[in-house]
């Protein structure tokens, strides 16, 4: 698929999506949708990317939530079949066995949040704002929302954000634990790469293992979710990284992952 609303770029196994709608604030319409999906898709069978970031173009807007314009005279099946897209999409996103960091330039609202909200890590420019606007247009959040935001903040905070629709900062975001880091705006890019190189030279089986165990555990019962950490702990000495690692601690040097 060629794109045209997406842009994407990897340079040292760190594959960089952005989300190319600036005049629209990068606001997701289905042909970005459509993209993002083939995109992940792609990604997901890659073996050269060890870490991907996405962000929006320009300085202004991370994602301004779903294209408004597309809400307009669209039945509720059609309405349903994009939005069963984007949540295929960015469960996808979720499931990807490497780390996926969202860089947050700006607004991020709705669908934007949503989307930051799959990532692994969110790292948020000071000048960036976060919501969850629906209500104000009469909805409710479509794309995980209304789950996500609660895992990661509490019924409370989300109830709060959802009811009312009011925007907040990237520190608020940060206190509420929705962002991971807030850095001054003119940094966000070379923040973003030193994160992404850090992770990019880990150990990637470990790194997916702990993924798994991190997303899968809240679907069992603490126990299982325990259980299973033991499973994918035990997993970790099928692979070469584990040698090295343990080597390298008792050799008193700097281990090279595979
Ligand atoms: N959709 C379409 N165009 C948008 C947009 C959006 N979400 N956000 C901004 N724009 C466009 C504006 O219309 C304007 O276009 P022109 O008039 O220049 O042609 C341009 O971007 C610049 O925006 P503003 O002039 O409004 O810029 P300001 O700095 O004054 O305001 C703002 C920035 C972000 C506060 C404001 O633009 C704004 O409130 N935007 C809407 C935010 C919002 O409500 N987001 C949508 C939430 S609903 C689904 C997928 C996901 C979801 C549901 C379904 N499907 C796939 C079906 C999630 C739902 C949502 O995200």
């Amino acid at each position: 698929m060629t794109y045209s609303n997406i842009i994407v770029t990897t340079e040292n196994r760190i594959t960089t999506i952005k989300i190319n709608r600036e005049k629209a604030l990068n606001a997701l319409n289905e042909k970005t949708i459509e993209e993002l999906h083939d995109c992940v898709e792609q990604l997901s069978q890659s073996e050269d990317t060890k870490v991907v970031v996405i962000t929006g173009v320009g300085k202004k807007s991370f994602i301004a939530g779903a294209d408004i314009t597309m809400f307009e005279g669209k039945s509720p099946i059609t309405i349903r079949n994009i939005i069963l897209r984007l949540q295929e999409t960015l469960n996808k996103l979720e499931d990807l066995p490497i780390p996926v960091i969202a860089s947050i330039n700006g607004y991020c609202l709705g669908g934007g949040i949503e989307l930051a909200m799959a990532c692994d890590i969110r790292i948020a420019s000071n000048t960036a704002i976060v919501g969850q606007p629906e209500i104000k247009l009469g909805l409710i959040p479509g794309a995980g929302g209304t789950q996500r935001l609660t895992r990661l903040v509490g019924s409370g905070r989300a109830k709060e954000m959802i009811f009312l629709g009011e925007n907040i900062d990237a520190e608020t975001a940060k206190s509420f634990g929705l962002v991971n880091r807030v850095v001054p705006a003119e940094n966000l890019e070379e923040e973003t790469l030193k994160l992404a190189s850090r992770l990019a030279k880990g150990p990637s089986f470990a790194l997916n293992m702990a993924k798994e165990a991190i997303n899968r555990g809240p679907e069992n019962s603490l126990l299982d979710a325990i259980r299973m950490e033991g499973e994918l702990f035990a997993l970790c000495f099928a692979h070469e990284d584990v040698k090295e690692g343990v080597n390298a601690f008792l050799n008193k040097r700097k281990p090279n992952f595979k």
